[in-house]
């Protein structure tokens, strides 16, 4: 069993290579919540639904989140009712945060609503939330501490990142499974999804972090930053506000304590031994996915490196 520590779209892309190569029913997927909000009354999110959609073959893939042929005709009956219309939830989308958000009234776990869009989207591999607690990624910028999804959307990133806090995350527990999955995986898979605000909150979760070094299995992650700077997203500039390394390096050292071995691009081959001064060993590969092929290519490396840790 592979348990896979996933972000929003670069884990979603990675697991789409991995699915080529193991049989879903093997992977359980532990996904961030920290990044989910409540817009018109829904309960949106985001990484579950990158991971939902990029599995299910539903994905708006060069947009990286929300669903292909989208249309938007709700949204602009939304805008013409004065509603707030900065985060773009698309026709097709909404039904999948109305049905969350129902089940959830309903009295339902985000754990239990998870499995059920799953299940309904055909999905093998399990998905589970981080927890079931609501956690709330917040950014410190010089406009004061903002919601995730405010810094991220609303404000384009474009704030200069101060700190980051994930507000709830004292008192949130593992969602049931989580640290059973860690327990009894044979091997684990940190996503290269961004190290602050995506693995950081899963990291965060009391007990998590305790279940990675605990475990008798191998340990791999896959760098997010290539040549100095991000695929997707803010992470290299929330790594550099934050004081941290914006390279494979900086990531690695996050994580160190838990890596048995970190994957870096074949661009940042150089930094190799630094990371192995780390006690991680480097694996050098190309890590950047643009089709099936380079993701099964990645998914692939990772297995041999979680069998070569093993080996040792
Ligand atoms: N990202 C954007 O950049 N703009 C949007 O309007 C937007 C809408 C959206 C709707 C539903 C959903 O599940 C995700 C959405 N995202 C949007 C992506 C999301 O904000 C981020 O990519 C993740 O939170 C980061 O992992």
């Amino acid at each position: 069993m592979i348990v896979v520590l996933a972000g929003g779209v670069g884990a979603a892309r990675f697991l789409q290579g991995l699915v080529q190569v193991v049989s879903p029913e093997q992977v359980v997927v532990v996904i961030n919540t920290a990044d989910d909000c409540e817009l018109h009354g829904l309960y949106i999110s985001p990484d579950i639904d990158s991971v939902l959609y990029h599995l299910s073959g539903l994905a708006d893939e060069a947009r990286g989140w929300g669903v292909r042929d989208e249309t938007f005709h709700a949204l602009a009956m939304l805008a013409r009712y004065g509603a707030e219309t900065w985060f773009q939830l698309g026709d097709r989308d909404l039904a999948t945060h109305l049905v969350r958000t129902r089940l959830l009234r309903a009295g339902h776990s985000l754990s239990e609503v998870t499995d059920a869009l799953r299940r309904a989207l055909g999905i093998g591999c399990r998905l589970l939330p981080m927890t079931d607690a609501r956690v709330a990624t917040e950014i410190e910028t010089p406009a004061g501490w903002l919601p995730f999804q405010v810094y991220f959307v609303q404000r384009r990133a474009a704030d200069p990142v101060r700190g980051v806090r994930f507000r709830g995350i004292e008192e949130a527990r593992p969602a049931p499974g989580v640290l059973e999955a860690l327990a009894a995986a044979d091997g684990i898979i940190l996503a290269p999804s961004n190290p602050v605000v995506s693995l950081g909150p899963i990291l965060a979760v009391p007990g998590v972090r305790a279940a990675l070094q605990a475990t008798r299995a191998p340990i791999v992650g896959i760098s997010p930053i290539v040549g100095g700077a991000t695929i997707k997203g803010p992470a290299d500039q929330m790594l550099r506000g934050l004081g941290h390394e914006v390279s494979p390096v900086g990531v690695a050292r996050l994580f160190a304590d838990c890596l048995s071995a970190f994957i870096v691009d074949r661009i940042d081959a150089a930094l190799a031994p630094a990371v192995a001064a780390l006690g991680v060993r480097p694996v050098i590969a190309d890590t950047i996915m643009r089709g099936p092929a380079e993701k099964a290519a990645l998914a692939r490396v990772a297995l041999g490196a979680l069998a070569e840790a093993r080996a040792r």
